[in-house]
């Protein structure tokens, strides 16, 4: 009973959350036009409390303070990805402002979107460093505000897992196109540098061999799978959303290599139109979206083409029949 009693809450707070998603029907904006970031980072000093004080917007100088400045380049970097890769401006695709909190509570050991906005702990310097550190980390919590703004996939079970690897899919793909990496050159890790200099791991998650980003005492083992025979039900974490990622992460990883070239320029390309096409629904599960992204390939590149057949072999990779 208490565990029905947990999964029925987190369905109510991602109904609460869906009523905050804003459809938007600005029109695009003419291919010739730059867009531009609107950041503000915020210091919680410690306390729990958001957005905190401003201390670095838009168009202003570096505050000396490493984990402000590292929080706003990032953004920066997020930001033009986002355009350049897709001509998306900004997570709404209308210019949202972006708005960063850092120093959140002490030795805060995560980040978050909290449907308005990122928010960022500094680690307990021990088991996890600043969690502004890692590219790939603004990547995924500034999707979960492109996700809640389109797809709006509801946080739990499988679509809950598919909001988590989208988050991971553009979150490394940010990474490597700041880096120009070739889908072969990529570490496709979550989380790079994040894990303190003595824990045994890489990051927090790999979309390449999910289940082997870390192994240690104090932390335990990565739990993720990365095939369907080996997908694990549970109640806590959502139904498993930050586990079962493992499987569309090792999804997108197989496609990507099999396509070769920069990942964000076919792959991402699918994945992108997918989650901001028509065939979404919040409640969609991994066969659904498989057939979905199999769907855009086929219409973006020929259905009979080697990017259907690349998607087609990702998806049966990872157990998933659509
Ligand atoms: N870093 C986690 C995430 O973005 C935080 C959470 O689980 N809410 O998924
Ligand atoms: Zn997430």
């Amino acid at each position: 009973r208490a565990l029905r009693e947990m999964a029925r809450r987190t369905l109510v707070m991602s109904a609460t959350q869906r009523v905050e998603r804003r459809v938007t029907t600005v029109a695009p904006a003419a291919p010739s036009e730059d867009f531009v970031p609107n950041r503000a980072v915020h210091d919680a000093r410690h306390r729990e409390q958001l957005p905190g004080d401003p201390v670095r917007t838009e168009g202003q100088d570096s505050t000396g303070d490493e984990t402000v400045d590292q929080a706003y380049e990032w953004l920066g970097v997020t930001f033009d990805f986002f355009e350049q890769a897709y001509r998306r401006n900004s997570i709404d695709g209308a210019g949202l402002k972006l708005v960063s909190t850092v120093h959140y509570g002490r030795e805060y050991a995560n980040a978050f979107w909290n449907g308005r906005q990122m928010v960022y702990g500094d680690g307990d310097g021990e088991l996890f460093l600043s969690f502004t550190g890692p590219l790939e980390v603004t990547g995924h919590e500034l999707v979960h505000g492109v996700t809640q703004h389109t797809a709006a996939l509801e946080y739990y079970g499988q679509s809950g897992a598919l909001n988590e690897s989208v988050s991971d899919v553009f979150g490394s793909l940010v990474r490597q196109w700041h880096l120009r990496q070739t889908a072969d050159e990529a570490d496709w890790i979550i989380g790079a540098g994040l894990l303190g200099p003595d824990v045994n791991g890489v990051g927090l998650r790999s979309m390449k061999e999910p289940g082997t980003a870390y192994d240690d005492p104090r932390l335990g083992r990565d739990p993720q799978p990365g095939h369907m025979d080996d997908y694990v039900e549970t109640y806590r974490d959502n139904g498993g959303v930050h586990i079962n990622s493992g499987i569309p992460n090792r999804a997108f990883y197989l496609a990507a290599t099999a396509l070769g070239g920069h990942a964000w320029e076919k792959a991402g390309r699918i994945w992108y139109d997918t989650l901001t096409g028509d065939a979404m629904k919040p409640a969609i599960e991994f066969a659904a979206f498989a057939a979905a992204t199999i769907d855009t390939a086929g219409r973006l590149y020929g259905a009979g083409g080697a990017e259907v057949r690349a998607v087609q072999k990702a998806w049966s990779g990872v157990g998933v029949e659509p």
